[in-house]
């Protein structure tokens, strides 16, 4: 049996989901390859505490470096603030331990592209958490896409819509500050649209694109009769040219209403057509036009055994899995890739991809303008 030691680095939202994946792999891929968690770190040390208790961990500390430093510890997992991202990664590159990181991979193109060189010069093997990529489903579309039996992809249509910031009176948080996450909706939200289409459909080479900032200040969480400026994107939508002769369009808006988990594509190819929505993430809709030509229409492809790691899950089709599934493989890929030293094709030179793409659709709205991503 192997064990791979995991050092945590956030214990918030992310990071609780990320423990809850570590508790999940065993009983989901078997003893064969599990975590062994070794220590967790954040910054308030009750949460560092709890977390540690509620899940396993050896250890816990207030300081990440604590993490770096565990002589214990193989694989470095980050869920801070995208601010924090690259300088812990590079820390721990440095140190020898692999590294999982949040997306985005980090605050701009330079800071990525520095990382991603270190990452890849000491030898470790990194990884990116783009869960939606992780979808059983979207490796059949992959197969499906790379089979080449609907001909080729001409067009690529995302969106990533939520409305978790729809109420003016939602509280400021450190995703409204350039300092701390960069971008706003571009970053947080359509980061994920822009991975599928790069694992789908081929690299974005060009974009020309708009944001919106709709709502301007958000109350104070500290001080809620003070008012904080929002300094990110709200709204932003981009048209691209990508590998292959594809064009696309790629819109996000954080405070879409009606929009819970509206991450979508439409993938229009020579011969056939394929759609996909998040908040039905267990199927897909495929449209072959080499079907009888009165039979043709859009068929629904439910998950089952066969696509990427659903076996793992169920033997029966159309058992649905769910979002904290995708975290559970998403953790798998990286501490199989950690275990055997292998690429993980979902690494931090992918991300770094994503992160071009995200300056130079800031770059286009500032100047409104087409630009190249390099
Ligand atoms: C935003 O609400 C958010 O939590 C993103 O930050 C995550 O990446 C996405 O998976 C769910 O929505």
């Amino acid at each position: 049996m192997t064990t791979v030691g995991i050092g945590l680095i956030g214990a918030g939202f992310m990071g609780t989901t990320h423990s809850k994946a570590y508790q999940s792999i065993a009983s989901t891929f078997g003893p064969d390859l599990t975590p062994r968690l070794e220590i967790i770190a954040d910054v308030n040390p009750d949460a560092a505490k709890a977390a540690a208790g509620i899940f396993g961990f050896k250890r816990w500390t207030t300081n990440w470096q604590d993490v770096v430093a565990c002589p214990d510890v193989d694989l470095v997992d980050i869920t801070t603030p995208n601010s924090s991202h690259c300088p812990i990664a590079i820390a721990a590159a440095r140190a020898g331990k692999d590294v999982h990181c949040e997306k985005p991979l980090a605050l701009d193109a330079a800071e990525a592209r520095e990382a991603t060189n270190i990452v890849e010069k000491a030898g470790v093997i990194s990884s990116v958490g783009f869960n939606y990529a992780q979808n059983p489903i979207q490796a059949y579309v992959k197969s499906v896409i790379d089979s080449g039996e609907l001909g080729r992809v001409v067009n690529f249509r995302g969106s990533y819509d939520q409305d978790y910031y729809a109420e003016d009176e939602t509280l400021h948080t450190w995703r409204f500050l350039k300092s701390a996450s960069a971008s706003g909706a571009l970053g947080d939200l359509a980061s994920h649209t822009i991975s599928l289409a790069q694992y789908l459909t081929g690299d974005i080479n060009r974009v020309c694109g708009m944001t919106r900032i709709i709502v301007p200040e958000r109350p104070d969480p500290n001080d809620p009769a003070t008012m904080l400026p929002v300094e990110n994107d709200d709204i932003v939508q981009f048209m691209y040219s990508g590998q292959n002769g594809v064009i696309g369009t790629i819109f996000s808006n954080r405070l879409a209403c009606g929009r819970k988990m509206s991450l979508t594509y439409e993938i229009q190819m020579t011969r056939g057509c394929i759609l996909f929505t998040q908040e039905r993430q267990n199927e897909v809709q495929i449209y072959r036009h080499d079907d009888r030509p009165l039979e043709r229409g859009f068929k629904t492809v439910l998950i089952t055994p066969g696509q990427g790691e659903y076996a793992h899950f169920f033997n029966g089709a159309g058992i649905e899995i769910g979002y904290a599934d995708l975290k559970t493989i998403e953790m798998y890929h990286a501490i199989r890739h950690s275990a055997e030293q292998t690429k993980n094709p979902i690494d931090f030179r992918f991300g770094c991809r994503v992160n071009m793409v995200i300056d130079a659709v800031l770059e286009s709205a500032a100047n409104n303008t087409w630009v190249e991503v390099i």
